[in-house]
């Protein structure tokens, strides 16, 4: 007993060691008091509380190169800092339930709001966030026994920051295992904070931001020039009949959650998977050779594709990397005349950095989570089900309707999103049975969302919207991906070629405009056209505008669509992988015939990654030469 006395008083351990422990557990605290940090396993909650670790021993670990005194002084002013910053995440988050990113520090109307509350954001207890302050600074004061701070050698610093980096490489990797592509799709900011902690996602923050602004500053808009000419050169006339037949409605755009054009009038253990679509494209404008061009952005790229007319990004998400940048999009330009504009998503505001996206794409009302009653009941999967969701919006169309001017209120449906899981009360056709639990659960999420579709344009006939609204349902991306081609083989009767993989991008695009007759466009087309063909019928002039899509009604609209891979279709041709196919046999077929398109293709996406990286359009739309016109 003695003896273990003495090797316990022996002991002692250094004040750099107890302030990283102090800030480690404070952190974790906070995770667990302060945000709301969804955690679904143990392997997650392992991960959300080792993640402050790496960051903290890497910077504490600093205070190794310096003697007693400045180490002590270091290691004060480092724990004041790392506190500061945990504690204005935690205001923050109190207000705008986010994490703080370096774009928003600068946004002043978002700190201005915050600004004009802050002390009531403040709690007595908010003292405590600095408690360790006080315990850092009394020990160093009076020097107890157990404490430690003599000055180190090599060899021990080296091992410090091995471990540091071991255990930093630790944290990654079970981030990976937990979320693939962490780093590079760059999701969600409760994501990166969850998998690798609040200090180092800043890092990565502030990594991004250099990054975009060095690429920014080095822009000078002479780059414009060739973009311009590139873009005037390939215009196409809007189709005459057509242009401002809908001039002055409501724009409902409907984003369907990862459906693809496979399951039109098609279906599945001899049950149609979409009725209610099926119907609705007799009665509407139906394109049924239209591509998503997502890339790892997902939901967030065909956001994107759909309000600008640009390309994503080949890595990464624009919604995150680039949301400072100057856009003429959508709602902006609907802003101008005379519209009301809102997005609602009953998901986190800061999925995709929506909330931050979004004003720069001129949105005036984002309607998020917070405007929806979501509860266990009404919700499955990733939250509230679509038929909740369309329900519920339904007050806020109300909302609009009132305000007496027309408006584009953009829907996001969530209940068909990988896995797909969908209770048992709310499935009406059975799974399939395949090899692949994905695709076999696929199906009934699939025909949820038809029967949710219909429920709301019930109720858009019912609240007389239907007849004031052009109405336009699309599906934003893939929801099978290739890991699961032997069961859609299986499905289709076909085998998978590369061939078909690019056929499979295709997505439903449906535009119902009141009084038109119901048509079935062939056309060849994507994403990327849907801006420009939705201004023509709203009777708005894109003429000047720098976009890459073309309105698919017009005449002149060549059969073209580049994926955000390269891969590109063509009205005869599928160019991928370095393939060219003729669609006629889906066989590989002489280069020759792809190559006209092949620079087009290529020249399409530099154009438009170089917009983006160079944030180009401000030295455009500064210009009020180049004004959309009113
Ligand atoms: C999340 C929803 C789904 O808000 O848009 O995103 P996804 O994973 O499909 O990009
Ligand atoms: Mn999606």
């Amino acid at each position: 007993m003695n003896q273990l006395k003495k090797y316990f008083s022996s002991r002692k351990i250094s004040i750099i060691a107890v302030a990283i422990v102090l800030l480690w557990f404070k952190t974790y605290i906070a995770y667990k008091t302060s945000f709301d940090i969804k955690i679904e396993n143990w392997k997650q909650e392992f991960i959300l509380f080792i993640n402050p670790l790496s960051f903290l021993l890497f910077f504490l670990g600093i205070g190794l190169f310096f003697k007693e005194k400045n180490r002590n002084r270091y290691i004060m002013i480092t724990s004041f800092i790392v506190s500061f910053v945990l504690f204005a995440n935690v205001v923050f988050y109190r207000f705008f339930n986010d994490f703080l990113t370096i774009p928003v520090l600068f946004q002043t109307s978002n700190m201005s709001d915050l600004g004009g509350s802050v002390h009531e954001l403040l709690e007595p207890t908010d003292i405590l966030f600095f408690a360790d302050l006080f315990v850092l600074y009394a020990l160093m004061k009076w020097k107890p026994s157990f404490i430690v701070n003599r000055d180190y050698t090599k060899v021990s610093r080296r091992a410090f920051f091995l471990v540091a980096i071991a255990i930093a490489f630790f944290n990654l990797g079970l981030a990976e295992t937990e979320r693939p592509q962490l780093l590079t799709r760059t999701f969600d900011r409760e994501m990166l904070v969850k998998n690798i902690g609040t200090y180092n996602y800043h890092i990565y923050d502030a990594f991004l931001q250099s990054k975009s602004s060095a690429q920014r500053a080095l822009a000078d808009g002479s780059e414009l020039a060739d973009i311009e000419n590139y873009i005037r050169a390939n215009y196409k006339k809007p189709n005459d009949e057509l242009f401002g037949i809908a001039k002055g409605k409501n724009l409902i755009f409907i984003s369907m959650e990862s459906t693809q054009n496979f399951v039109i009038n098609q279906k599945v253990n001899g049950q149609e998977i979409t009725p209610f679509l099926n119907k609705f494209i007799k009665e509407s404008y139906y394109f049924d050779n239209f591509y998503h061009q997502t890339g790892q952005g997902k939901t967030s790229d065909s956001e994107f594709l759909v309000e600008n007319s640009l390309y994503p990004l080949s890595r990464g998400a624009v919604f995150f990397t680039h949301s400072q940048n100057e856009y003429k999009a959508l709602p902006e330009i609907l802003n101008e005349h005379g519209y009301f504009t809102a997005s609602l998503h009953a998901n986190n505001r800061s999925f995709w950095n929506r909330d931050i996206m979004y004003k720069s794409l001129g949105y005036q009302k984002f309607y998020d989570m917070d405007y929806y009653d979501v509860n266990d009941e009404n919700s499955v999967n990733w939250g509230l089900k679509d038929k909740e969701f369309f329900e519920q919006s339904i007050a806020h169309l109300k909302e609009m309707k009132a305000m007496n001017k027309p408006f584009y209120a953009k829907f996001i449906t969530l209940t068909n999103h990988f896995p797909f899981i969908l209770d048992e009360e709310d499935r009406s056709i059975d799974e399939y049975n395949s090899n692949s639990k994905t695709l076999n659960r696929y199906f009934p999420t699939v025909r949820y969302t038809d029967e949710a579709i219909e429920q709301f344009i019930n109720r858009l006939k019912e609240e007389g919207l239907y007849e004031d609204s052009v109405i336009v349902i699309m599906g934003d991306h893939y929801g099978i991906s290739e890991n699961h081609n032997e069961a859609m083989a299986q499905y289709l009767g076909k085998e998978i070629t590369p061939f078909e993989s690019v056929q499979l991008q295709r997505v439903p695009l449906i535009i119902h405009v009141p009084g038109q007759k119901g048509q079935t466009i062939h056309t060849v087309s994507g994403q990327i056209d849907v801006k420009p063909t939705l201004l023509h019928l709203l009777g708005i002039d894109n003429k000047n505008n720098i976009e890459f899509g073309a309105d698919i009604f017009s005449k002149e609209k060549m059969d073209f669509a580049v994926l955000r891979d390269g891969s590109f279709i063509t009205k005869d041709y599928v160019y991928t992988r370095d393939i060219c196919y003729d669609k006629a046999t889906g066989q590989p077929t002489d280069d020759k015939a792809c190559g006209p398109f092949m620079e087009k293709a290529k020249q399409e996406l530099e154009y438009s990654d170089k917009i983006i990286y160079g944030d180009l359009l401000r030295f455009y739309y500064n210009d009020k030469s180049n004004q959309v016109k009113k």
